[in-house]
């Protein structure tokens, strides 16, 4: 067996029953094979595989709570502190019901690339909760958070683990994390990002993770002679990232025609109005069906996907594996020539093979949608200093930052000779950067 099938088998022995950390680890390993062969000797000797898997501390908790009706609530809650080669641990909080110890793995995993990339003194880490905000009153959600930060602020701090939104978190529960840790440290610190903007959050964050994915799809399609502009672009999801890279791709010349839930699609064929999904998601915290209601010349198809909608573009923004072999298939007899994730892992490994067999443009998530946690330690370091930057600086640093990272993979790929496979190209690129650190700081 080789060093790289070593390494995974070992993942799999010792993280049994947990697929989407073994599906990262395996994309990473795979694109890593023409790196390893040249330091083979010195990696397996350092150990800096078997390193780079394992989590540096892993943490969960019970966090109880009491719902609107008296009655006591358990969840699960979760820290992952992946590595901290680069920076503090940073990286998002999920709150969703599909939320357990390999969901964490995968995505504190991919964050320490991810966050590589950025070039910004970050490292990776990720945590959350099982806890469903769905349909629970403002109560209910308060509650929950206080409890899981008297628990979470144990382990975190400006300086040692930095956590922000991610799936069903946003400016609500941030807000309410902020409140219980200020109350249980009396500190008013830099210790969450994505905050108010009244209370040390930076302009631009709640835009950036779809501001950058649209920036890096630009990048990679105006390397291949094409653009967003006059692209019909498909988008999945309607949450923070599916809203601000459609009204980027807008802002850049695109037509956007979907977005979803995970009950169903919206197809407006003049266009998706930005207005009316803030209104719906952020306002109403409603269904995304609720649009057509609002723009009758929109439709809605129940239990279906967007893939399904012919396109040139497709930016998928809701969750891991909502894109599989079939939804491939469809994109490409669509005529979509290229994919961009917004989401972490939202393609499945044998969809991505397939898209790029087809020969369509596929940039990874640990990429393209880099631009929300590099604004996040842009709005750390605010913090430190405690200064205040306008919308266009974070925005002008956000869109360099974004094509910072397509000349690192890009440039990646090739160098390994494996031009256009931005997969192997991002993995590479942030592989580099991350070993670097570690080797150079010993064995810990
Ligand atoms: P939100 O909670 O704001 O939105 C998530 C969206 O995805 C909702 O519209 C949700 O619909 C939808 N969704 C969830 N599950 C499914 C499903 N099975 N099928 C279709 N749609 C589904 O989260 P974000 O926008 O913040 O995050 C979206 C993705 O982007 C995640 O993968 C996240 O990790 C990633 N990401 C987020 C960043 C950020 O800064 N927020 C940064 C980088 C990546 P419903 O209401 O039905 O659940
Ligand atoms: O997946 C991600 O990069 C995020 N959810 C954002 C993390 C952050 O720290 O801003």
């Amino acid at each position: 067996m080789s060093y790289l099938s070593d390494v995974m088998q070992m993942v799999r022995e010792m993280n049994p029953a947990e697929p989407e950390f073994h599906q990262a680890v395996k994309e990473v390993l795979d694109s890593l094979a023409p790196v390893v062969k040249k330091h083979e000797k010195e990696y397996k000797a350092n150990k800096v595989l078997e390193r780079l898997v394992e989590p540096e501390r892993s943490i969960s908790f019970r966090v109880p709570w009491v719902d609107d009706k008296g009655k006591v609530q358990v969840n699960r809650g979760f820290r992952v502190q992946f590595n901290s080669a680069l920076g503090p641990y940073k990286g998002g909080l999920r709150f969703h019901p599909s939320v357990n110890r390999s969901s964490m793995n995968f995505l504190a995993f991919e964050q320490t690339f991810k966050n590589a990339l950025t070039g910004q003194p970050i490292g990776g880490g990720k945590g959350g909760s099982n806890f469903n905000p769905k349909g629970k009153s403002d109560r209910e959600v308060m509650a929950f958070c206080q409890s899981f930060m008297t628990e979470l602020h144990k382990y975190i701090g400006p300086n040692e683990d930095v956590p922000a939104g991610d799936i069903g978190v946003g400016g609500r529960e941030i807000g309410f994390l902020y409140g219980q840790y200020k109350r249980l440290t009396n500190q008013y610190e830099g210790v969450l990002t994505g905050k108010g903007l009244l209370w040390g959050g930076s302009l631009c964050r709640t835009e950036a993770t779809g501001y950058g994915v649209c920036y890096l799809c630009e990048d990679m399609l105006n390397a291949h002679g094409k653009s967003l502009e006059g692209a019909t672009v498909v988008v999945s999801g309607s949450g923070n990232v599916a809203t601000y890279a459609v009204q980027k791709a807008q802002q850049m010349g695109a037509k956007v025609v979907t977005v979803s839930d995970s009950n169903g699609y919206v197809y407006d064929p003049d266009g998706i109005k930005v207005d009316v999904v803030k209104e719906i998601k952020e306002v109403r915290r409603g269904r995304i069906s609720e649009y057509v209601k609002m723009v009758p010349t929109a439709s809605y198809r129940d239990g279906k996907k967007v893939w399904e909608v012919p396109c040139d573009v497709a930016l998928p923004c809701a969750i891991q594996n909502e894109l599989d072999l079939d939804d491939a298939m469809d994109l490409v007899s669509g005529g979509c020539f290229a994919v961009t994730e917004g989401a972490n892992m939202p393609t499945t490994r044998e969809a991505t093979d397939y898209l790029q067999r087809k020969g369509v443009l596929f940039m990874p998530g640990k990429a393209s949608n880099a631009g929300g946690v590099a604004v996040s330690a842009l709005e750390m370091s605010q913090n430190s200093m405690r200064l205040r930057r306008s919308f266009d600086d974070v925005d002008r640093d956000l869109k360099n930052i974004m094509d910072g990272i397509w000349t690192q993979v890009s440039t990646a790929s090739a160098d390994y000779g494996m031009e256009g496979n931005y997969v192997a190209g991002a993995n590479i690129a942030g592989f580099r950067k991350v070993v670097k650190a570690m080797r150079e700081q010993g064995f810990v």
